[in-house]
């Protein structure tokens, strides 16, 4: 069983002024929105940016918002940040990472050259000996052992060429069915909630919706600190219109500053709670039944599977008064115009894909789709994980192809000119499946292009294992000493964001350019480029005959035309002037898609909507006695992911000083654990050292641990365990003890 150690650092006095600064500024979020943090960078940090002598086009590297940004440049490297005040997604603003982000490029820790492990530890060879060695030893896997002997596993923070690049490489040369992303953790349950529900992957509606809606029923997201500036319009459109704002969180956080009624749902419950809204919708007689007539199937099973399912019952379940459930329904069933947003709080779980069906369901029932101001409306993680939906290198193939549509798989055949066997006829095995291929030696090389899977993944501590077992582990990244670089038998160095030109698409499918603003440190190259090297060095030349990340904008354009992703209509130059362009645009003259299913024709066979029952099953890992807290995992709003990046930045790291858990005062004074103190958070795969901030941001009965740190891994603690539909795992819920390190188990 894997321990982290103690943390050293900050005195206890220095975490009082830090809780409360961070309280004052995260708690109140009308100070921090509106003083501190949005209005302050509307402008750049004005001494870097007087010095900036030109200003570069792009979008953020952080999170799928897709604020635009002008990089400011001076002596080939980046001083500045400010918003681009024509875009309309975040007119001019920047949230805190935005404004800081040019300080994750030029650090000392950057990947430079590649890199091989010798025995005595690493040591730079060239480009040409290093894409012969990887090359040469992916063919001999897959020679000796067939395609799916290597895995590919990459992040959703490349850009969109990239991905189908790799893609292109996976399926249509190599041909290994073991092809994922990152979006496996965070987005997939929602790809295949969409899919089961409309026929396609991708929201229906845009931001703008939430200037129109009458109802916004916000659930498992805390927007406030992890899409900020989607939150500053939320939180503009609460002062402009008022609509009432339903907020599902077991943690009282920031997010809640704008809901008329926030529900602290116990963890992992959403399903009963949504069956019970829907058992009231139906005997309320709120449901539009002429829409569900025309526009639906399905109505008579889902109305049978939540007939016996009365907010009485949901209440002993999640925990939610039986009257709050009701009122929440009726608010949302009354509604002219009702908008659901949601994120990894509902998809990080074992009902994960039901869950999103349930809420599609809402929308279907309520005539909530097509139509401004309404739709099921999933926020996405990372800046470019859509993107990585669309190129198809995680859940689907690429253009939202369908592995299980002979007709796809022919017509992609045809564009890559190979033979229509070699494209995987079903998803998966997937990345959450490679602990059992790891395990009985069926994967021998894993390629991780630009991923800290050693730190994101559940039960990390039992991948970290495995991965130590693979006879070749080759690491991309741009820094060169992540957790998992450190494992890795070969480094190669990746140019980052800012360093390479392509595309974004946002949550609301708007597509924006990435554009090159400096050289790459050293000899690292942008990863379309060392993929491209390491698949001609495998023979796959004829594929992968791509010189620049343009080229492969204009073949992605032709496989993505008639497909429901359609950017056949886009060019660089185009988005660009266009300020960003949503898909599907068909044509040179269309200016893109504001909203799908305005004609009320979905992508199944009989064009309606599919409404389908989500059976509530409990959450993952139940409390008992000897673990009797439930875990929740997630994020803060000054680091990002595993902290690679934002662990660059003075400013942000210094507001979150150390590795924590968040107790309500409750357990803690039942610990006898006070502010700041040194506690163990034990599961049953492993045990952290963190402090504990007695809060009551969490109930009584959960505790909540950022993911971020490295050395003190939430996933040292979490558990594998899958959603049946996406193999996505349930991040957010584990069961779990906290103790005082002198090993005194809680009573
Ligand atoms: N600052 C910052 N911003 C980010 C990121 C980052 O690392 N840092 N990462 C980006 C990425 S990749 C993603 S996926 C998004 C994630 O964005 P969010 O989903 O908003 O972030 P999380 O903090 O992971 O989880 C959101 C909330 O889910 C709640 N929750 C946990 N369990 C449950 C449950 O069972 N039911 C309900 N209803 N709620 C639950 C948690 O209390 C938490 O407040 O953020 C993106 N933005
Ligand atoms: N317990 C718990 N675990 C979680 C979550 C949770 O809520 N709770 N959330 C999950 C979610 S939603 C996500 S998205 C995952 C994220 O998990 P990871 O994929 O591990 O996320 P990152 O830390 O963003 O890793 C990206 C890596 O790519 C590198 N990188 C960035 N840009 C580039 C580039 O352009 N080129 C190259 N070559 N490298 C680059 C970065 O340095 C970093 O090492 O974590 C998941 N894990
Ligand atoms: S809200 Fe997201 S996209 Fe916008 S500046 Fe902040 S991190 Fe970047
Ligand atoms: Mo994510």
């Amino acid at each position: 069983m894997l321990e982290s150690v103690p943390e050293e650092g900050m005195t206890r006095r220095d975490f009082f002024n830090w809780a409360s600064r961070w309280g004052a500024s995260v708690l109140v979020g009308g100070a921090l929105f509106d003083n501190q943090w949005v209005k302050l960078f509307r402008e750049p940090d004005a001494l870097e940016a007087r010095a900036a002598d030109r200003w570069v086009y792009s979008t953020c590297c952080f999170c799928a918002v897709g604020c635009a940004v002008w990089l400011g440049v001076r002596d080939g490297q980046v001083v500045a940040v400010k918003g681009v005040a024509d875009y309309p997604v975040n007119k001019g603003y920047l949230c805190v990472k935005g404004i800081y982000q040019y300080k994750v490029i030029h650090t000392g820790n950057r990947a430079t050259r590649p890199l091989v492990r010798g025995p005595a530890g690493f040591s730079p060879v060239s480009w040409d000996a290093a894409i012969e060695l990887v090359a040469g030893r992916f063919m001999e896997v897959v020679n000796a052992h067939g395609p799916h002997a290597l895995a590919i596993y990459h992040c959703s923070q490349l850009l969109l060429e990239e991905y189908y690049a790799i893609a292109k490489l996976a399926r249509g040369g190599i041909g290994t069915k073991n092809l994922d992303a990152n979006s496996r953790l965070c987005l997939s349950s929602v790809a295949q909630g969409y899919l089961r529900s409309f026929g396609a992957d991708g929201p229906p509606g845009n931001y703008d919706d939430i200037e129109h809606a009458d109802c916004i029923l916000m659930i498992g997201t805390n927007t406030a600190e992890q899409h900020p500036i989607l939150f500053y319009r939320l939180r503009r459109a609460k002062q402009d219109r008022n609509p009432a704002v339903i907020l599902v969180d077991p943690r009282r956080t920031p997010t809640a500053e704008i809901a008329d009624y926030h529900l602290a749902i116990r963890g992992g419950t959403d399903a009963a709670f949504l069956n019970a809204i829907i058992h009231v919708l139906i005997n309320e007689n709120l449901v539009d039944y002429d829409f569900v007539k025309a526009h639906t199937t399905g109505f008579d099973s889902l109305a049978r599977s939540v007939k016996d399912f009365p907010p009485e019952m949901a209440a002993d379940i999640t925990g939610i008064p039986a009257e709050t459930i009701r009122g929440a329904a009726l608010v949302y069933g009354r509604a002219k115009a009702a908008l659901t947003l949601w994120m990894v709080g509902v998809n990080q779980s074992t009902s994960g894909t039901r869950q999103v069906n349930l809420i599609n369901n809402l929308s279907l029932l309520t005539g909530n789709i097509g139509r401004r101001g309404t739709g099921p409306f999933s926020i996405s993680g990372q800046c470019s994980s859509m993107s990585v939906r669309e190129a198809g290198s995680s859940t689907a193939l690429p253009g939202g192809r369908h592995f299980d549509s002979k007709k796809d798989r022919e017509e992609l055949a045809a564009l890559w000119n190979v033979p229509v066997e070699r494209i995987p006829d079903r998803e998966g095995p997937v990345t959450t499946d490679l602990w059992e291929e790891m395990a009985d030696g069926r994967i021998k090389a894993l390629w991780i292009i630009a991923s800290n899977p050693v730190v994101s993944m559940p039960d990390a501590g039992r991948f970290r294992e495995l991965m130590s077992k693979l006879d070749l582990l080759v690491v991309q990244d741009c820094y060169a000493d992540t957790e998992t670089a450190s494992m890795a038998h070969v480094i190669l160095p990746g140019a980052m964001w800012s360093e390479k030109t392509g595309t974004f698409t946002n949550s609301e499918r708007r597509v924006n350019m990435v554009k090159k603003a400096v050289e790459p440190p050293g000899e690292a190259l942008p990863d379309w480029e060392i993929v491209t090297l390491i698949g001609r060095k495998m023979g796959y030349g004829a594929l992968m005959n791509f010189r620049s990340s343009e080229e492969i904008f204009e073949e992605w354009r032709r496989v993505s035309q008639g497909t429901v992703v359609d950017m056949s209509g886009m060019t660089h130059e185009r988005i660009e002037r266009l300020r960003g362009i949503r898909w599907p645009c068909p044509s040179p003259e269309s200016e893109g898609t504001a909203r799908l299913y305005t004609d009320l024709r979905f992508n199944t066979p009989h064009g309606k909507a599919r409404l389908i029952p989500g059976v509530y099953k409990g959450p993952a890992e139940d409390v008992d006695e000897e673990y009797p807290l439930h875990l929740l995992t997630g994020r803060v709003l000054q680091l990002w992911q595993t902290n690679t990046k934002t662990r660059n930045v003075d400013e942000l790291m210094s507001e979150v000083p150390a590795p924590f858990v968040e107790i309500a005062p409750q357990d803690a004074r039942r610990l006898g654990v006070v502010d700041w103190e040194e506690v163990k958070v034990v599961s049953r795969r492993g045990s952290i050292r963190v402090r504990a901030w007695v809060t009551d941001r969490v109930p009584p009965g959960h505790v909540f641990v950022p993911f971020h740190f490295g050395q003190a891994p939430a996933n040292w603690l979490t558990i594998r365990r899958l959603d049946p539909y996406s193999h996505q795992p349930a991040l957010k819920s584990a069961a779990v003890r906290v103790e005082k390190p002198s090993g005194r188990e809680q009573p």
